[in-house]
Formats: C-alpha cells, structure tokens, sequence
C-alpha cells in the first residue's frame, strides 16, 4: 500500500461514515478499487488516504512481428493525454478521441511495413491495445463491465456498446460513403477493432447509424468507442470487491 497523503476533505468526514476493522482504525465502507480510502488512527487523531496496488490500472504491452513494431502504454484512469509516434496520422487523430472521450491516457509508438499498405500496422496497433487493456483492466473485480454511448457530428452518428465479457466479439454495421479519408482506408477501421477485441477479449457492437461525411462516420465510432470504454471500464461503487458476473468469473 502507498501512503499519498492527506486530503483537505477530510475535515467534513463523519465517524458514522466508517466502522471500526482495528482497536485504534478506522476504514472507509469505500471498498471501490480505483479510488483511495481513509484510515483514522486514533492514536494520533489523523485520517490518512491509502491507495491499494489495484487501484494502478495501467500496462505497457510491446508486440514486435516482422510486419510491424508497437509499444502500447495505456492508463485507465488518466486524463485524456495522447502521445503517438505512428506511420497513420489519421489512425492518430482517432486513437486521440479515444483518450480524450475514454479519459484514458494512451501512448502508442508504432513502426510497420507501410510501404505495402497500413493493413498489418493498423491492425496490430488494435491488437496491441486491446493486449494493453485487458492487463490494465485487472480481475474485473468492482467494474461497471457494460458500456454504451451514441456520439453525433454533424449530420454523423455511431453507437457503441461494448461488454468485458471475457470473450472476444465484434459486430460492426458501417456503410462508409467513401472508401478512403486522406490516404486511410476506411475498411482499416474494422480492421482496427477487430485486433482490439480478440485481444481486450470484450464483446463489441458498432453501429454508424448515419453519416454523408466518412471522415464523421469513423470519428463518431471513435468517439463512441472512448465513451463506451469509459463507462464500462469505471468501478461501480455499489459493486465494490464483487465480480459483476452470476459465474463469478469473466
Ligand atoms: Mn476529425
């Protein structure tokens, strides 16, 4: 356990709000993995804030093949901050509403044969964040586990609803208008989340439900995704130390 100190809160917490686990401490009912807990020892009439090793939700996964070489480091309950160094500038621009709309912290540095085409590298920057993630996600213990989101621009509209279900599943419904964005090839997109869930092992339904724009359609399947990986990945309060599944296990 590490000791990070003592928070100016702490002054309007009530002794109802604990009960006694020591002769001379005090812990939280908050048993929620992500987040720190307080401990009153009376001895010295100081509340300190601990924060469980499982509260680090963060991995770095390198992958290196003879068609591309990646290294993802991710953090689940980072701000939204994205450093890339990749050969796909516009997977860029979509890895970074990820972080920014997953509140996720995401670098990927990324090398590939992109002389041929992006195909192996955008699909092993899928796979290799998918890896990252499920090491960072833990034993799921305390997870929200079920995501979703609807994103609009402008006249775009996507849906993701995604599911650490422990099995690999990908349903993806996308009639993109043109076949290219930039030099991007918009079929690389399921190509992408496909990589991502047979290695994050989640269940993910992607549905762009409307869009003249395909430079809209993929950034609102972007954009879905983040919220609805956001939303799956945060601990649930009330489900505090319980695996959110009737097998006990996911
Ligand atoms: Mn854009």
């Amino acid at each position: 356990m590490q000791n990070i100190g003592l928070y100016r809160f702490i002054d309007n917490l009530k002794p109802t709000h604990f009960r006694i686990l020591l002769r001379d401490v005090i812990i939280t009912e908050d048993r929620n993995v992500t987040r720190p807990y307080l401990q009153y020892t009376a001895r010295i009439k100081k509340w300190t804030v601990w924060r469980t090793p499982m509260a680090d939700r963060t991995a770095t996964v390198t992958r290196n093949t003879l068609e591309s070489q990646i290294t993802v480091t991710v953090n689940l309950d980072g701000t939204g901050q994205a450093n890339f160094a990749t050969p796909v500038p516009f997977l860029e621009h979509m890895m970074d509403q990820i972080a920014r709309h997953g509140l996720v912290d995401l670098d990927v540095q990324a090398t590939g044969d992109t002389h041929i085409d992006d195909h192996h590298t955008v699909e092993d920057i899928g796979i290799t964040l998918g890896m990252a993630i499920a090491e960072a996600i833990g034993d799921k213990k305390g997870l929200t586990r079920y995501g979703h989101a609807y994103v609009p621009l402008d006249e775009a509209l996507s849906r993701v609803v995604m599911d650490f279900s422990g099995r690999p599943g990908l349903i993806m419904k996308a009639d993109f208008v043109r076949s290219h964005v930039g030099g991007f090839d918009v079929d690389l997109t399921r190509e992408f989340f496909q990589g991502f869930v047979n290695h994050a092992l989640v269940s993910l339904h992607i549905d762009n439900l409307r869009g003249s724009n395909a430079h809209h359609q993929v950034e609102t399947i972007f954009k879905a995704f983040g919220r609805a990986l956001r939303m799956a990945a945060t601990a649930d309060e009330r489900m505090a130390g319980v695996m959110p599944s009737t097998k006990g296990t996911l």
